[in-house]
């Protein structure tokens, strides 16, 4: 079939009836109309902005299942190499108004809502966010999807359907609070469930082993993988791709009626309970011990249902001929693997190969490894996954002999090839045998199967050449690729800030730089046009004004738009540094309660969000402190109308859609060579924000766009970091008395009573607890103090900010995700476009 199901002997399609989904407001409400009658997820004398939302979504969506099946008609047509990516993770936020952006039929939405008495933005604000990832990982693959839909690319995006997504954020007197959010509460209208898609998976089980050798993996527990499938658009074009997201089901059986009619009502159900465990929850990143063998259920499952899917689809594809040629399915099919943690799918692809297809090692091998890429997204060690091989042993037997015979041959292969890596193998391969504790390590399992392994920005996959990886380089030189970040211009710039999207498009008379970033450059020679700058200024005016209401209506503090609106937003991670920003914030306080100081102060406010992982006390210890901090800031006459600090609630994609177009100045901060790439960075670059921040990550890349002259830099290099640590364990650090201040006026108990004393230990001593302050705050906190008075002279200079602002926009084009996923199609995939034809 089209969308990859089985052909059925008696192909019955449903009949080819045009029906005109018009883009005239009365048609397009009365689309709406229809829905809100014969859709009726409410009661019929209810027409609110939620059942405008919900009819809204429900008659796009009519036009983009319309728009999907030409694409899959068309895919089907052509058969192209396609692209599978495999992520855990996907941070779409709301759909709404992405897609009538991208179907260009936002303005016909608008009036056919105000025709019906609806405002189109408070209807949009309806929708809750699809927060099925953590951060930026998460956030990327979905940018990519953008991308990937608007080239045209024959691509698809899997991943799982988790009933809860990530938590939402409360803040109480106690600090940080995690609330469930069930987005599937009142049901998406974006989902499409796929009856006919389903496939078995397995856990646990045995092999078995038969007299001609082969081996087939047996008995254990069986689940359905269901898949429920996302419209993706792409931007004006008819090209709409899938996110398929699998749900696991216990198999129709097993339910046990006999049980049940005995009354043994919870074991009658126990594998439909169990089936609901495995997509109940996201992962709620970093390191936990929790949930470990669940953890490793979800990533077999995606990786299980999905290459399933994908072999299904490439049978299905003959191309006229009698059946297929396994030798074929490389140039059929490229999967990328979004970091480690759909690791399993190297295996698992052998395993199909091996057992279910009957193909020898070898050829099953050399398909394997010209199908799949890895990227990597850190160098942190402790989150390189890490999976007990005893635990492997039992959930995915199969499995465990195959890795176990790539370890094997791998070592067998370097031995032969390269006796002079003997030293070198024990860090190499891919089963870490410890007897304390023998572990699989999945980042070599994917260094020694993967054709091509790439990193998130130049700095960091530099760092993966030389440090990580640097063994495996000697091995196969060419293998290791660098693919800088990129985010979608659409969602981060087109639709999240019009007043600044008119502007560009009116100066460069074109609206082609949404599709084509490059063209932003064309703003340079107007950098100093004072009538520009004067648009500039009032777009991001407007932009602030709207965030001053937001910020005062989510945490009751008034925030004065003529200030400089500084942002720090992102997970909460101490090598992110939120610590080094607040206690910035702390000593620009103390300094402020001179009145001579305040005379020539730039009035700032200074907003920090985001999430902690619920049991990572350091970093829900920094949210309190941030929320602490405000409290006294914000209610200190003498000083509340030249600093405020504020603490964002719930930071998340709709809500980075409101502060990103509203900031002026930005932190990146992270210790130097630990935040692989950043994305947040480039999109407030793209919306003319100036960045604070190291040279690390993507900031590098930024910084040489846009000019240094822009960029206020500071701190340690990240070759200078290992030396700074060792120094610091011989006692040579000499502390910088504003970071001593700082430091101990919040010791002082000024923000209250709660305990910061072990937070504050983390950044004292040499070594040991607290690691003598590893991120290396000490050290950076003087340098980074010197470029906030930098930005502070820019700022009272009104005409040069704005230049700097103008430049940064200018300089962004290069971090469009277009230009991304045209170079993994082109280095990576060798994918090229399957365009729909336009009628
Ligand atoms: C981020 N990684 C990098 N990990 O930190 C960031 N989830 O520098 C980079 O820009 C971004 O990836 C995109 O490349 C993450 O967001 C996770 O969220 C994570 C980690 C472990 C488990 C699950």
């Amino acid at each position: 079939g089209v969308n990859g199901t089985s052909a059925t002997a008696k192909s019955e399609k449903i009949p080819a009836i045009a029906h005109p989904l018009a883009e005239e407001p009365a048609e397009v409400a009365a689309n709406i109309n229809y829905h809100a009658k014969y859709s009726p997820h409410f009661s019929p004398f209810k027409f609110e902005p939620e059942q405008a939302y919900y009819a809204s979504a429900e008659s796009v969506r009519d036009r983009l299942v319309q728009q999907w099946n030409e694409t899959y008609l068309q895919f089907h047509k052509v058969d192209p190499k396609q692209t599978y990516y495999l992520s855990m993770e996907y941070l779409q936020g709301r759909a709404l108004t992405n897609a009538i952006g991208n179907l260009n039929i936002q303005d016909a939405y608008a009036d056919a809502l105000n025709k019906l008495g609806h405002d189109l933005e408070e209807v949009v604000e309806q929708e809750k966010d699809a927060a099925l990832g953590n951060g930026g990982l998460g956030r990327l693959a979905s940018c990519f999807l953008d991308s990937m839909a608007t080239l045209n690319l024959p691509a698809w995006g899997y991943g799982l359907r988790y009933k809860y997504g990530l938590f939402k954020q409360l803040i109480t007197k106690e600090g940080q609070k995690e609330i469930a959010e069930d987005w599937l509460e009142k049901f998406s209208p974006w989902e499409v469930v796929r009856h006919d898609v389903v496939f078995p998976v397995r856990f646990f089980g045995r092999v078995e082993v038969y007299p001609n050798g082969s081996r087939k993996w047996v008995e254990g527990e069986v689940f359905q993988a269901l898949a429920y499938d996302v419209p993706i658009p792409g931007y004006k074009t008819k090209n709409t791709i899938s996110l398929r997201l699998w749900e696991a089901k216990a198999s129709s059986g097993d339910f046990n009626l006999f049980q049940f009619n005995d009354g043994q009502y919870e074991s009658a159900a126990q594998l439909h309970s169990q089936a609901q465990q495995i997509c109940a929850v996201l992962y709620p990143g970093d390191a936990t011990e929790s949930g470990k063998l669940l953890r490793l259920k979800q990533q077999f499952f995606l990786c299980s249902a999905s290459l399933q899917d994908i072999i299904q689809r490439f049978k299905e594809r003959k191309n006229g001929k009698d059946t297929w040629q396994w030798s074929e399915f490389p140039s059929k099919v490229a999967v990328q693997l979004n970091d480690t943690h759909p690791t399993l799918a190297i295996p698992e692809l052998m395993r199909l190969l091996l057992d279910d297809e009957g193909l020898g090692w070898d050829e099953a091998w050399d398909v394997t490894t010209r199908t799949i890429a890895y990227t990597n997204h850190t160098v942190l060690p402790e989150a390189l996954e890490k999976w007990s091989q005893a635990v492997m042993w039992k959930l995915l037997p199969r499995h465990m002999e195959i890795i176990d015979e790539i370890d094997k041959r791998f070592l067998e292969m370097i031995r032969v090839t390269r006796p002079d890596l003997e030293s070198k193998l024990p860090n190499m391969r891919i089963l870490d045998n410890n007897p304390q504790k023998p572990v699989v390590r999945m980042a070599n399992l994917c260094v020694v199967s993967a054709h091509t392994v790439n990193g998130v920005a130049q700095l960091h996959s530099d760092i993966l050449k030389a440090e990580l990886f640097a063994d495996y380089v000697s091995v196969w030189p060419s293998k290791l690729q660098n693919k800088t970040n990129g985010i979608t211009p659409r969602r981060w710039l087109r639709f999240c800030n019009p007043e600044l999207s008119n502007i560009i498009t009116k100066w460069l008379k074109t609206e082609q730089w949404v599709t084509n970033l490059d063209l932003l450059v064309g703003l340079r020679q107007f950098a100093d046009n004072a009538d520009l700058q004067e648009e500039w200024a009032s777009a991001k005016m407007a932009s602030k004004q709207r965030l001053a209401q937001y910020i005062l209506r989510v945490t009751g503090v008034s925030i004065d738009p003529n200030s400089l609106f500084d942002i720090q937003v992102k997970r909460i991670h101490e090598y992110k540094r939120q610590l080094m920003n607040i206690l910035g914030a702390i000593y620009r306080y103390l300094k402020e309660v001179s009145p001579d100081e305040r005379k020539n102060t730039t009035p700032r406010t200074i907003m920090i969000g985001g999430k902690a992982f619920a049991t990572y006390t350091n970093a829900k210890r920094i949210v309190k402190l941030v929320n602490d901090v405000g409290d006294v800031v914000n209610t200190d006459p003498e000083v509340n109308s030249y600093l405020k600090v504020v603490f964002v609630p719930n930071y998340n994609v709709s809500v980075a859609e409101l502060l990103i177009p509203g900031s002026e100045l930005s932190q990146h901060i992270s210790t130097a060579g630990m935040e692989a790439s950043g994305t947040s960075n480039m999109k407030f670059s793209l919306n003319g924000c100036l960045i604070i921040g190291t040279l690390d990550g993507a900031n590098v890349e930024i910084r040489e766009e846009i000019g240094e002259e822009n960029f206020f830099l500071f701190g340690a290099t990240a070759d200078q970091v290992p030396k700074l640590r060792q120094d610091r364990e011989n006692g040579l650090f000499k502390p910088d008395p504003r970071f001593e201040e700082a430091k101990k006026f919040i010791r002082s108990g000024a923000f209250g009573s709660y305990d910061y004393n072990p937070l504050l230990d983390s950044l004292e001593g040499n070594s040991g607890y607290g690691r003598g302050d590893y991120f290396l705050v000490g050290h950076d906190f003087p340098s980074y103090m010197d470029a906030q008075e930098s930005v502070d002279a820019a700022y009272k200079d009104r005409k040069k900010w704005l230049k700097m602002s103008i430049l940064s926009t200018a300089g962004s084009g290069k971090f469009s995700s277009d230009r991304t996923i045209s170079q993994y199609a082109k280095e990576i995939w060798n994918i090229e476009e399957c365009r729909v034809p336009s009628s």
